[in-house]
């Protein structure tokens, strides 16, 4: 549903018991993903004919019978039987040229029929497996009006390497009388998995050292259990033979032995932590539990709390300068990894993974650094958006899905084979272990978004036509891998599934497609769960009904109920509410919810369109605000995007004349809402939404609104730069005479360097021989960045932090180029930092002058303990300028 143009500067169940049913029921067990498929239904009957009783076989897009739609994807088969008793067999058949299914010998499909009356609600189906003269019959009964899951194990049928027929009949048990009956089956075909298991695994446990498993079997005599390695792209094959990684006899107990198997967690450089395992019967050769994953690791490398947030108030960040301004605790950057990788070592990064080198781009992952590090410096917590896009570059041929059709705009990861598995755990390991570091030496993000709106997978995560449980298993491949690599440094970074605003609807018709939202985390809490639970998160898509209409408040495809067709801000409690079931609990904990991308749409630049916008903003922070479970709000988009078929969704307009489509010209009248809302003017820069929304008190349409707890954060103090004709630091002095002394390049400064002269007047350093010159000319991202009224800084941090009590006036000479085109006025900010307090203060300057500033810290509280400075140097100009600017004796006086 976003509109996703990159911008450079973001940047089950497996039953394991049968459940209690009431009489007459039948457990529906799940869907399986079936590597076999001999009748989908999609593109016609599959080869299936006509058997005796049988006067017609199509393929239904829908059926008079509930649940009245397909199993899977848009067509299911339905035949209709002759006018004969409802006791008699009416069958459809199929016939192979010895259809070998030895090692896929679970057969699979889901069965539905008419139902007659309350006195014959009793149906059986009869699945008649053949190999020229042999048979196999596995008659069970089914429900009437719903697809039933029915399943037969062929393992031990010596005839399953040749089948040359199958057929399937329906009958009701009781009812004598002639009927016409119409009879529907889906997803038909075989897997290497059966429906139920006699075990579980309970713990799949790494250490640093081993990788270790835990469990129970229900078994009535001794069993020898063998533990078998696995990639994710691979299927166990019952026929095949394996390496044992561990062997272990077990005696059971009641019926029930529990297993403990345990295999060294790497194989010489290899990491064998992302690997799926099995666990087999040695006599049979058959699994004793679902396959399993690691769930959890006890040895991270890191440990650190999870970081606090002032406020739930995020932005997708664009202007990481303004970001500042605009005091947000959130942002989302998009990692796109197409442009991560580079085919060999020059301009890039080596990483090692599994003893083999990978190359990173140094330009793309230098500017990630810059804007993570940028952001989480000022205690935003960063969420990366980790996406494939379709662009040339030689790492597509192997992270981008074989299945992607070019429709969406985004792709589906590989993780079908061994390269595309290899490259995304090289990425991943990468991203985590770089940005989880305790130093923070590359900034630090810690929520890992995997994909977009994958629900909408034609558009945004594009993996070719699935049905929902193939897509999940796939999707799932490729979410426990950036789970486990973010796992394996940091303990408590998170993984986010994400989706769009459709919960029981969907944006298209195409079932193989789209998937409703609810569908899709229900498949993928119950593959999850089966294959190895751990606690992935949800970020979610709350847009507007309709885009371009930011009335939240009038939309009506929101309801109070787990029906709804879509959820957003006026009804996001029912996705608070669900995930509470126990059901969705991790070691009873609910599931985090990060908001990560919506916004609203200003149909104009009049006022009246900005403020309605701007309504729908106040509206949704506070409804999120006041929600308990909702982590953060990240609104989409800082600056209004030309590409984005239409919508306006900025805080700022964008310059039309500007050839770059998202280049900032005007703030909106949401921009001041926006900045203002988690502080003590909260109240009164929404008031003017009131009358918009129709209402008298928040309290009306936001359940728990309570005025006297919205300044979640404290804005910056205002601070004074005083114009003087001497300065005398006396401490903590940066001279620049024989170093940048500690101070780096920060927002959208180029580079730094100490110079002995410069072009502009007066050419000469303010003290001493040297001074310290910033190159702000920014010629490829400048226009994004707001072109010369980017602010363009520079830095310094003290990790002990220092106390100018007695030397309160931070004093410091700054000198600049002259002759910005289009620029009038040239400004000098300085921001100064105890913790998450600020005391900023901004100046005119006049350039090829040494300008001399005091700023009096001496009533400002936090004097005592500051531990970072800023300087930013900017103009009232959008041209994106070759300029530099000088600064020198930078200290404190008293
Ligand atoms: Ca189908
Ligand atoms: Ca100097």
């Amino acid at each position: 549903m976003k509109f996703c143009y990159r911008l450079l500067l973001l940047s089950l169940m497996i039953v394991l018991c049968a459940p209690l049913l009431p009489p007459g029921s039948v457990p529906s067990a799940h869907g399986a993903v079936l590597q076999t498929n001999i009748g989908d239904f999609e593109g016609g009957t599959d080869g299936w004919q006509w058997g005796s009783n049988v006067q017609g076989l199509g393929h239904a897009e829908s059926s008079l019978n509930a649940p009245g739609k397909p199993y899977a994807g848009n067509r299911m088969g339905e035949l209709l039987s002759n006018n004969v008793p409802g006791t008699a067999w009416r069958s459809i058949y199929k016939n192979f040229t010895g259809l070998n299914v030895t090692s896929v010998p679970y057969f699979h499909g889901a069965f539905n029929t008419f139902g007659i009356n309350p006195s014959h609600t009793q149906f059986e189906l009869r699945i008649t497996f053949s190999s020229n003269t042999q048979t196999l019959v596995s008659t069970q009964t089914i429900n009437a009006d719903q697809w039933n899951q029915i399943s037969v194990d062929l393992s031990g049928w010596s005839y399953r390497n040749q089948i040359t027929r199958i057929d399937v009949a329906y009958r009701s048990t009781t009812y004598g009388s002639n009927w016409i009956s119409k009879h529907q089956l889906d997803n038909i075909g075989f897997s290497a998995y059966p429906a139920v298991y006699p075990g579980q695994v309970d713990l799949a446990s790494a250490s640093t050292s081993n990788i270790a498993f835990q469990g129970t079997y229900a078994t009535t005599t001794s069993a020898t259990l063998q533990l078998i390695e696995l990639q994710p792209y691979e299927q166990y094959n019952i026929s095949a033979t394996y390496t044992f990684q561990a062997t272990q006899t077990v005696n059971p107990t009641s019926g029930t032995a529990t297993f403990s198997l345990s295999t060294p967690r790497y194989a010489g450089a290899r990491d064998k932590v992302y690997s799926k395992f099995v666990i087999i019967d040695q006599a049979t050769k058959k699994l004793v539990a679902p396959p399993t994953y690691v769930m959890e690791q006890t040895n991270p490398v890191h440990t650190y709390p999870f970081p606090a947030s002032s406020s739930i108030k995020g932005l997708q960040v664009q202007m990481v300068d303004d970001a500042q301004k605009l005091g947000i605790s959130h942002a989302a950057l998009n990692v796109s990894l197409n442009e991560m990788f580079l085919d060999g070592p020059t301009g890039a990064i080596p990483f090692v993974l599994d003893g083999t080198t990978y190359y990173f781009s140094q330009d793309y992952i230098h500017t990630m650094d810059r804007d993570i590090k940028t952001l989480s410096d000022d205690d935003v917590t960063v969420s990366l958006i980790l996406i494939m896009y379709n662009r040339p570059g030689t790492i597509n041929a192997k992270l981008l899905h074989p299945d992607y059709t070019g429709q969406g705009i985004v792709a589906a990861i590989n993780t079908t084979n061994a390269e595309g598995i290899r490259y995304w755990k090289a990425a991943m390991e990468f991203i985590a272990s770089r940005y989880t570091r305790a130093d923070e030496a590359y900034g630090r993000a810690v929520n890992f978004i995997v994909g977009n709106e994958v629900n909408s997978q034609r558009d945004w995560y594009d993996m070719g036509s699935k049905t929902l449980e193939d897509f999940v298993e796939q999707y799932v491949r490729a979410f426990r891998i950036t789970e486990t690599a973010v796992k394996k440094y940091y303990a408590n970074g998170r993984t986010y599934i994400s989706l769009d605003h459709f919960w029981n609807a969907t944006i298209g018709t195409d079932a193989l497609r789209y998937y409703k939202g609810q569908a899709l985390l229900d498949e993928f809490n119950r593959r999850i769960k089966s294959e190895g639970n751990i606690p992935w998160h949800i970020a979610y898509h709350p847009y507007p009904e309709n885009l371009f209409n930011p009335a939240i408040w009038h939309d009506t495809s929101v309801t109070n109920s787990p029906t709804t067709p879509r959820i957003n801000f006026k009804n996001l409690q029912v996705l608070t509410n669900y995930i509470q079931s126990p059901d969705y609990l991790y070691n009873g904990m609910r599931r985090r919810i990060i908001l990560s991308e919506q916004g609203f749409h200003s149909p104009s630049t009049s006022l009246a369109d900005q403020q309605k916008q701007a309504a729908a903003y106040a509206y949704s922070y506070y409804k999120a605000k006041f929600l308990d479970g909702i982590d953060s709000f990240i609104l989409h988009r800082h600056v209004d995007h030309g590409q984005e078929g239409g919508l306006n969704l900025g805080l700022w307009t964008r310059d039309t004349a500007n050839p770059v489509p998202y280049a900032p010209k005007d703030q909106k009248y949401i921009y001041n809402v926006f900045k203002k809302i988690d502080t003590s003017e909260s109240a009164a820069v929404t008031e003017f939404a009131k009358s918009i929304i129709g209402i008298s008190d928040w309290a009306s349409v936001v359940p728990g609104y309570n005025a006297a707890i919205l300044a979640d954060r404290t804005p910056p103090a205002a601070g004074t730069l005083t114009s003087v004709a001497a300065i005398a630091p006396t401490a903590n002095v940066s001279t620049f005479e024989s170093s940048t002394d500690g101070w780096v390049a920060s927002e959208y400064s180029r580079s730094i360097d100490t110079v002995t002269s410069f072009a502009n007047a007066p050419q000469t350093p303010y003290a001493g021989s040297k001074a310290l010159q910033v190159n702000i000319y920014n010629p490829d991202t400048g226009a994004g960045e707001g072109g010369s009224r980017a602010e363009k800084g520079i830095a310094r941090t003290w990790a002990t932090p220092i106390d100018v009590t007695s030397t309160p006036k931070f004093q410091f000479a700054i000198n600049s180029y002259g002759g910005c085109p289009g620029a009038t006025e040239y400004y000098v900010t300085v921001r100064m930092y105890s913790g998450g307090n600020i005391i900023e203060a901004k100046s005119l300057m006049t350039p090829d002058k040494w300008n001399l500033y005091s700023m009096d810290l001496s009533s400002w509280a936090n004097k005592g303990s500051i531990d970072k400075i800023k300087i930013w140097f900017s103009t009232n100009s959008a041209t994106v300028w070759d300029g530099r600017y000088q600064v020198d004796q930078i200290g404190f006086s008293s």
